[in-house]
């Protein structure tokens, strides 16, 4: 986690003298000086807290890759000024996606108040078409919802609206598109919003972390989402990055986490942690009581929704933390691989490469024999594609992609600290290991009732009533 090109306090003064990431808009000068300065983010990486030095206090969360938008406070009013535009996102390392987004990024940048802030939104569209902003799960006049026909004109391109009503309810919201929503949600058009209880002491945590779970449909070798998927996408992100572009979740040891999540998929995810039991704390209708709280390790969460979880990091290491559909740990190149196990291919790859360069089949033992292979023989990918699996780590390949990440659980970092650590040392004799042994002899076990003569009656299902 490292910073980006500008400190985030810097950039917030930055951004106030008008200097840092500040884009011009159409509208007149005198029009300007009404309306916030635009603040841009030009990294994909995520960016250390972004601490009050106005308003009420409160404890700020970190977006993982993403970052919080400054606001200026205006007689009791916290204003921000969102632009909904073209982006460039880098998804991982080696592969960048024409997107739409806010300010610079997809998703747009995280939108932090208090319970009781009275709060007015600039949104200046600078896409070609109409848009709208959805305010997702927030307490508001119905004029301010943001439903393009239904509770307001659409936003036009280059013209700017203003949203404005009171953060009513503490807790874990979102913002996307309510027009057009099916395309400019799939080119990535998003954002998380958090509102912090009054009292900064509520429910409190040591480090807290949000991101969106969103996806997207580029072919390989391409970089223009496919707009029109309903289902079938292939590349499955958190905030826009897929692994090994998705920073690591650093925490102390023995801090109290808490993890938020929104899903704005068109499926569901379920977020499984290593190495730790968590409670779901928040849902989209706010905070659970602690006596409707269980235990798990892993969670659903559904389209549409938000759920925060919550751990005490006690368990040094680094933990996966992923979703548990095998599929959505997978990069672009595994979607279209037909299954070759067992089948013998010998010099059959050779022949069809010479006839198709960009030919790479699944191996015979599985897909982990496809990256070595990729890797020995140099075997270019398309450009601007990421590997089915890839990621590094001490003991050799990580095989994931896409929904992936780690938890990285460390004793003595700083209490701001949260670049990456880099490998976690083990204590001796706890890792698992090789033995070198003769294998003992197979003893089947004999199953109960062998006796000849009995009769077994199977029901066969029948209708479709079972599905
Ligand atoms: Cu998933």
């Amino acid at each position: 986690m490292n910073l980006s090109n500008l400190n985030r306090r810097g950039f917030f003064k930055l951004a106030g003298l008008g200097l840092a990431g500040i884009a011009t808009s159409s509208v007149s000068k005198v029009a300007m000086a009404a309306i916030p300065e635009i603040v841009s983010a030009e990294a994909a990486n995520t960016q250390t807290p972004l601490h009050p030095n106005t308003g009420r206090p409160y404890n700020p969360v970190v977006t993982l890759n993403g970052w919080s938008l400054p606001w200026r406070m205006n007689k009791g009013v916290k204003e921000f000024h969102l632009v909904a535009e073209p982006v460039v996102r880098e998804i991982a390392p080696g592969m960048k996606a024409n997107l739409w987004g806010y300010n610079g990024q997809s998703p747009g940048p995280t939108i932090e108040v208090v319970e009781g802030d009275k709060v007015r939104i600039y949104v200046t569209n600078r896409l070609p078409e109409k848009t709208s902003v959805h305010w997702h799960g927030q307490r508001l006049p119905s004029g301010m919802d943001g439903v393009s026909g239904l509770s307001q004109p659409p936003i036009e391109p280059g013209k700017t609206f203003m949203y404005e009503f009171e953060a009513k309810r503490p807790g874990t919201f979102m913002y996307h598109p309510h027009a057009d929503e099916m395309l400019q949600m799939a080119m990535g058009m998003m954002g998380s919003w958090i509102t912090h209880p009054k009292n900064p002491k509520f429910m409190p945590v040591d480090r807290d972390f949000i991101f969106l779970l969103n996806a997207y449909d580029i072919d390989p070798g391409s970089f223009t989402p496919k707009v029109n998927t309903m289902l079938d996408f292939n590349l499955w992100t958190w905030n826009s990055r897929a692994f090994p572009g998705i920073d690591p979740i650093v925490v102390r040891k023995n801090d109290r986490v808490r993890i938020r999540v929104g899903n704005l998929t068109m499926t569901n995810h379920p977020i499984h942690l290593h190495g730790h039991e968590f409670e779901v704390t928040g849902t989209d209708g706010g905070w659970v009581p602690e006596s409707a709280r269980w235990p798990e390790v892993t969670t659903d969460v559904a389209v549409g929704q938000m759920r925060a979880v919550e751990f005490i990091a006690n368990e040094p290491g680094d933990w996966a933390f992923h979703c548990h559909k095998s599929h959505h740990t997978m990069n672009a190149m595994g979607h279209d691989v037909p299954t070759l196990l067992g089948v013998k291919q010998n010099d059959l790859m050779k022949k069809i490469g010479n006839l198709v360069p960009s030919y790479m089949p699944m191996g015979e033992t599985g897909m982990s024999e496809m990256t070595d292979m990729a890797e020995m023989m140099d075997m270019p990918l398309p450009d601007n594609t990421l590997p089915m699996m890839a990621g590094k780590d001490q003991f050799g390949a990580i095989e994931m992609g896409g929904m992936f990440t780690t938890v990285k659980v460390r004793e003595g970092l700083a209490k701001s600290d949260y670049k990456d650590p880099g490998f976690y040392k083990h204590p001796k004799g706890t890792v698992a290991h090789e033995v070198i042994n003769d294998l003992p002899p197979v003893s089947r076990s004999r199953p109960i009732n062998t006796e000849e003569g009995v009769e077994i009656t199977v029901r066969k299902p029948s209708g479709h009533t079972g599905h």
